[in-house]
């Protein structure tokens, strides 16, 4: 008989969140207005938010409210210690830390508020792990230094991540610096500019061009806060984070493939630069067919070298397909051609779900960039009904949870992929980040709040709570009903 594949003793279950999802308290202890403020509630149907600078009066604004985490965090941490967590990921909200982005010095309440945020999930017996910058920038760099095109960010954000390392390093050893950074990829998207560089830009501007600018000034101000962490202590473990989102061709066409391929490169690039402290040759030279000049400084190459990420931070909740134009291949543009994938289903947010695709990146990755990993968050959004009894029923969410968690343990177990940890998405009920709403919910713990702010803010557990309690209970072994 085939023995079943294993997840090792030390494998690390978790959960995750960011600041400006569950923290609400927007104007409090001093925080400063960070682009996640400014971003009014979308809805499924209606997914774009924007930032225009200033509050809407009739618009809502659910993350100036959250989840009331800021004030509630003691006992939902206690919440975090039933189920069983291991590791909780969550983010410093640098407007906390620094209001506007450009100040001197810190401000002492964000500090003090975040030390004793990490004080007791170890008291908790929870590993913390730590973005550092999670789309919710200052908007104060936005508005007076126009977002990380600019390279005055960079000594900003170093100064920054050198003061959360100095103050939190006896409490955090995993940090990760850019959340998801290569959404911007898809610069057609103000979005995605906007949540990932702090890009508000005009019609007549070359958003593909400010998207690799921004994008190179954000990866070298990575790297030095990684050689500062080092410095610093030198057990801190600093990670590059990528959405990972498997591109695969439509068809065996040929031009399909190569399609895909180029898609695949356009979307990691950021992992090459991030892991290897290399620019990828295919990208200098479609940079210079464009004509673009993005402007490096010369210390740059070297910083990205001996700042290289200490491993590597992922995402996956999906997986995207793409086919080649009739009329031959298109540049690097990963989001033209875009097509369903007849083999899989979807979720009311049209996210295709492919728990195969997690399987095939670990190994791409893998194989690819040789460094130790750490899945930081998959999970899935969906309506959720509280019962009358305070019971929410969701068993899509434990299918969904059961079948990706079976392809990491055949990823690590069978294939023998450098993966650390799983950190599901979330253990808690949040404001999604690209809608804004609170009726995508993903937590295995409900609460009672609607996309308006209405409600108790109560907490219940739903099912799929006791589900993953076990599976962390058993290492991953009792998944299979
Ligand atoms: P929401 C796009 C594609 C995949 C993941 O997403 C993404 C995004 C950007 O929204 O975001 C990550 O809440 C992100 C989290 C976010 C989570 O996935 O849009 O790191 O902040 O909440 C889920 O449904």
């Amino acid at each position: 008989m085939t023995k079943q594949a294993a997840f090792p003793k030390e494998f690390m279950w978790g959960g995750a969140v960011a600041a400006h999802q569950v923290e609400g308290a927007w104007q409090e202890g001093g925080k400063g207005v960070s682009i996640a403020d400014l971003m009014p509630a979308a809805s499924r149907t209606a997914p774009a938010r924007t930032v225009t600078g200033h509050i809407e009066p009739d618009k809502d604004y659910p993350n100036h409210w959250g989840i009331d985490f800021y004030h509630q965090y003691p006992t939902d941490i206690k919440l975090f210690q039933k189920l069983g967590l291991q590791a909780f990921r969550t983010s410093i909200a640098w407007t906390r830390i620094f209001p506007n982005g450009d100040e001197a010095e810190p401000n002492q309440a964000g500090l003090a508020y975040y030390r004793d945020l990490f004080t007791r999930l170890r008291a908790a017996g929870i590993e913390p792990v730590v973005t550092l910058s999670h789309f919710e920038m200052p908007y104060h760099l936005v508005k007076e230094y126009g977002g990380w095109r600019n390279r005055k960010l960079i000594g900003f954000f170093t100064r920054f991540a050198e003061v959360c390392f100095a103050n939190f390093h006896d409490l955090v050893k995993y940090w990760i610096t850019f959340n998801e950074i290569n959404n911007q990829t898809d610069w057609h998207s103000d979005h995605h500019l906007l949540q990932d560089s702090g890009l508000v830009l005009r019609a007549d501007e070359n958003h593909e061009e400010d998207m690799f600018q921004a994008a190179h000034n954000e990866m070298v101000a990575g790297a030095a806060a990684t050689i500062a962490a080092h410095r610093i202590d030198a057990s801190l473990q600093v990670g590059a984070m990528l959405a990972m989102v498997p591109i695969y061709p439509l068809s065996a066409k040929p031009d399909d493939v190569l399609e895909a391929q180029r898609a695949m490169q356009t979307r990691y690039y950021y992992g090459d630069v991030q892991l290897t402290g290399k620019y990828p040759q295919w990208l200098l030279r479609y940079w210079q067919r464009k004509d673009y000049h993005i402007v490096m400084a010369d210390d740059d190459a070297a910083t990205l070298q001996a700042g290289a990420a200490d491993y590597l931070a992922f995402s996956y909740y999906f997986s995207l397909v793409t086919k080649a134009r009739a009329d031959g291949l298109h540049e690097y543009d990963e989001h033209n051609d875009l097509v369903d994938n007849p083999y899989v289903e979807k979720t009311r947010w049209g996210w295709q779900i492919d728990p195969a695709g997690l399987r095939t990146m670990l190994n791409w990755m893998q194989d690819r960039w040789h460094k130790p990993m750490l899945l930081v968050e998959n999970g899935f959004g969906a309506y959720d009904k509280l019962e009358a009894d305070g019971s929410v029923h969701d068993p899509d969410r434990i299918d969904y949870l059961r079948q990706h968690i079976q392809a990491v343990r055949a990823a690590v177990g069978e294939d023998g992929v450098d993966l650390f940890g799983y950190l599901m998405w979330s253990p808690i009920d949040l404001i999604s980040a690209s809608t804004g709403e609170m009726a995508k919910r993903y937590g295995l713990i409900y609460v009672d709040l609607d996309d308006a702010g209405h409600g108790s803010g109560k907490r219940y557990l739903k099912d799929s709570f006791a589900w993953y309690q076990r599976v962390i209970r058993t290492n991953g072994q009792d998944l299979d009903d």
